[in-house]
């Protein structure tokens, strides 16, 4: 059998068309999620209207999708699974794919070629540099710290962006940063980043107009359940194309992407190829990133501490089930106002299906790992408009409480296997934070005061009081027990008992 290249590709195989030599779009994480997702919808939309939209791809450090897709021609396939069966097809939309951690002088280059006119990002939750205190820009964050000490040779993501735009300011051609990532108001909060870093570094007003003035942010919500690859990936791939893909994606057959439709210099036909084009956007984000995420994360942590190592697993467990829908029904559905037109019990009801999809056999280590910077999506606001109103939000409080019992155990407490697996780059800080605690209780006040969460969600005893008290609980008699607690309280409507501290 032969590698996927141009050659080999079955013409019948090809993913809406392929791209033009020319570049419009620079992206950053040249991950699994972006290449099942916005890569997609711009093949698709090349097919409805042609335009110079190819992509010019940076992955941030590793050469593991570079190279192969490098050696393809920047062709892939996407396996798409459900419970109907698999479909495999190719993506050809990207033009170049570099790494930024080789030479970051290429990626600026990129940002500054004014051909170039949109920059999109996936560079998850973690790459905004973003407070968990405050949400403003970390200046503690080592990297940010480094940058802004020498703001012309920067290493994050927040600092490179700031150095492109300032240098594009010198032709001042208008340009668009889209955030295709997982963040309340994206758009608002990557301007917002761009902005705080541009202003400490003692950017010239020139730059700081050029990017309030001639640079749009607009807001997204990107939808897609995308997995790790597997081996057998490449094996169904072959199976199905008849070649070998050396890199290529698995992911579902739901995808959805909704976009305010503020592009400075213009944008492909991503809504010819299915994506909203819509002036609710951040309703459409609260609504997937709490229904969604949030009960991702507690399916993920209630799951991983239950021993199920697959998201279809750990949904299949009845005391998941239970308390994932009465989260979504006692915590979540009250903190939003839905975006006009959605039937938001067809929207659960779809989700109930994602989540018990085995064909895609997403795991919980993966949906787990980052939790400390995922999390701050999905747990603080709905959780401060239930305290606020009165209620104890005891899901959420669970989601909590298992996501610290998996990510920073309290002593004599073993998660498993499964918890073990979950990547979290505050593992360490939390197990500094929780040095010294004696019993469950201290230990997860510890972690609820060590600036994981912001300092308002925090300030509720009541919130801290029944999160530690669901700690004690797992660590004392099992997940599945502090399951059945919170799910009596959430049933029963218990109210706040303690003021704000
Ligand atoms: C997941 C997301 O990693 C996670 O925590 O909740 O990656 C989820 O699969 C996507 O956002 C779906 O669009």
């Amino acid at each position: 059998m032969r590698p996927l290249t141009r050659e080999t590709t079955p013409p019948a195989a090809l993913i809406g068309a392929s791209a033009p030599l020319e570049t419009g779009i620079v992206h950053l994480g040249l991950g699994n999620f972006h290449r099942a997702h916005a890569a997609v919808y711009t093949a698709q939309a090349l097919a409805a209207e042609f335009g110079d939209w190819g992509i010019a791809g940076f992955a941030n450090a590793s050469r593991r999708v570079v190279d192969p897709l490098t050696a393809q021609d920047h062709r892939y396939s996407i396996l798409q699974l459900s419970e109907h069966g698999a479909q495999a097809g190719v993506v050809d939309v990207h033009r170049s794919a570099a790494v930024l951690a080789d030479d970051q002088s290429a990626f600026i280059a990129a940002l500054v070629r004014p051909q170039h006119r949109i920059l999109t990002l996936t560079i998850s939750e973690t790459g905004y540099s973003r407070s968990s205190r405050t949400g403003r820009l970390d200046l503690d964050e080592p990297a940010i710290t480094a940058d802004l000490a020498d703001p012309q040779h920067p290493v994050s993501a927040v600092g490179l962006m700031a150095l492109g735009l300032a240098r594009r300011a010198e032709h001042g051609e208008p340009f668009t940063v889209l955030s295709c990532d997982n963040l309340q108001s994206a758009g608002h909060a990557t301007r917002a980043v761009v902005t705080e870093f541009l202003e400490a570094s003692g950017a010239d007003a020139d730059v700081l107009s050029y990017v309030e003035s001639r640079v749009a942010f607009p807001n997204a919500m990107v939808d897609r359940i995308v997995p790790a690859t597997t081996p057998a990936t490449t094996d169904e791939v072959s199976a199905l194309l008849g070649v070998i893909d050396a890199c290529p994606v698995r992911a579902e057959d739901f995808s959805m992407w909704v976009l305010e439709d503020e592009f400075a210099g213009g944008r492909p036909a991503w809504d010819r190829a299915g994506a909203i084009m819509s002036d609710e956007v951040e309703r459409y984000e609260v609504v997937k990133l709490r229904l969604l995420n949030g009960s991702h994360s507690l399916i993920a942590y209630l799951g991983g501490l239950d021993g199920q190592s697959t998201i279809p697993d750990a949904w299949r467990q009845p005391f998941i089930r239970d308390a994932v829908l009465a989260g979504i029904r006692t915590d979540y559905l009250p903190s939003i106002a839905l975006p006009q037109g959605l039937d938001v019990d067809a929207y659960v009801e779809s989700l109930t299906h994602r989540w018990a999809n085995s064909a895609l056999g997403d795991r919980t280590a993966r949906v787990g790992s980052d939790g400390s910077t995922k999390l701050l999506q999905r747990i603080p606001a709905p959780a401060e408009h239930a305290l606020k109103s009165g209620r104890v939000p005891h899901q959420l409080a669970l989601t909590t409480a298992a996501w610290i019992c998996a990510i920073s155990p309290p002593a004599g407490f073993t998660p498993g296997s499964i918890a073990d697996e979950m990547q979290d780059a505050a593992r360490h800080r939390m197990v500094e934070a929780t040095r010294g605690a004696r019993g469950p209780r201290a230990h997860a006040i510890a972690v609820l005061n060590a600036g994981f969460l912001p300092d308002s969600l925090t300030a509720h005893a009541a919130f801290v009081d029944r999160v530690a008290e669901l700690v004690d609980v797992i660590v004392r008699h099992g997940v599945r027990a502090a399951a059945s607690d919170a799910l009596r309280s959430s049933t029963s409507g218990s109210t706040v008992r303690e003021e704000v501290r």
